[in-house]
């Protein structure tokens, strides 16, 4: 085949999604959350929800998420997002409510709100970015914080005797008998990311068909506030984080399972 030839037989494999603006993001070198906004507005785009998607932001560095889709999006208060989405699904059940929540805002002033949202089983999604540490107040330890992390709180490192120990989310929330779909997915390499994708649309998927709440957390590397370059981030995610937080499915139902077949 010829230069020329092969020029003509080029096709584009990946452009920007329809839903997500064309706007550079306020996330530090190396972050997840571009990541995770890109991943739900290629599954927005595919799912051809458009019209009916709307982005509860919490508070954390996901706060102005509306700014970076180009469908409906508001702001809650800090852990408030799963009730937010339960007023907007309860009175508009045609609309796709989502949330986006740090695990600051998720596992600590949010705790009893995704507990009840989940013991209620509301048919909505959570999208859980789970980067150990509050990002957007200046890398303090979160509920998530791995044992001897470094944060700007935990100097030496945290330890159980004064700073507890780590919440796996995922499995805590899986325990009750609400939620449809519960996974844990990562970032820190491209399969993985492609898989973080099928377990979005999955999610997404659930509360379409109309089989409750289903909710995905996703590992994210946070280098600035870790105070490690960014390949050394994703070493952390892969190596340590995913040990203490092993991925998979912790719950799914059989109706939701059915929805694999044509992710
Ligand atoms: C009621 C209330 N308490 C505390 C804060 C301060 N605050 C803002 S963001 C944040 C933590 C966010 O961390 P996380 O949810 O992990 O998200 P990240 O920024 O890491 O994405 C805190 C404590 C606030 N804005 N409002």
């Amino acid at each position: 085949m010829t230069g020329l030839e092969s020029l003509k037989t080029e096709s584009t494999l990946y452009s920007k999604p329809e839903s997500l603006a064309d706007r550079a993001t306020h996330y530090c070198a190396g972050c997840g959350h571009g990541i995770v906004q890109r991943l739900i507005a290629e599954v927005v785009d595919e799912l051809n929800i458009f019209d009916r998607a709307i982005c509860v932001s919490s508070i954390g560095c996901t706060v102005t998420s509306y700014n970076y889709f180009n469908f409906d999006g508001l702001e809650s208060a800090h852990g408030r997002a799963p009730a937010v989405a339960t007023a907007i699904k309860r009175c508009h059940p045609n609309l796709v409510p989502f949330t986006i929540q740090g695990d600051g805002d998720l596992a600590s002033i949010g705790v009893a709100e995704i507990v009840h949202v989940c013991a209620r089983g509301e048919n909505l999604t959570i999208i859980f970015v789970n980067n150990a540490i509050y990002g957007m107040t200046g890398g303090q330890m979160a509920p998530t914080t791995l044992i001897d992390m470094y944060s700007t709180s935990t100097p030496g490192g945290r330890k159980p005797d004064t700073s507890g120990y780590p919440i796996r989310m995922s499995e805590m929330l899986s325990t009750l008998d609400g939620p449809a779909y519960i996974s844990r997915v990562s970032l820190h390499n491209p399969a993985n990311i492609r898989r973080a994708k099928k377990a979005i649309k999955l999610a997404f998927k659930t509360q379409l068909a109309g089989l409750g709440l289903s909710l995905v957390e996703i590992l994210s590397p946070c280098p600035v506030n870790w105070k490690m370059d960014p390949v050394k981030a994703l070493e952390f995610v892969a190596g340590k984080m995913t040990q203490q937080y092993p991925l998979g499915e912790f719950k799914i139902s059989d109706a939701a399972a059915l929805l694999k077949k044509d992710l």
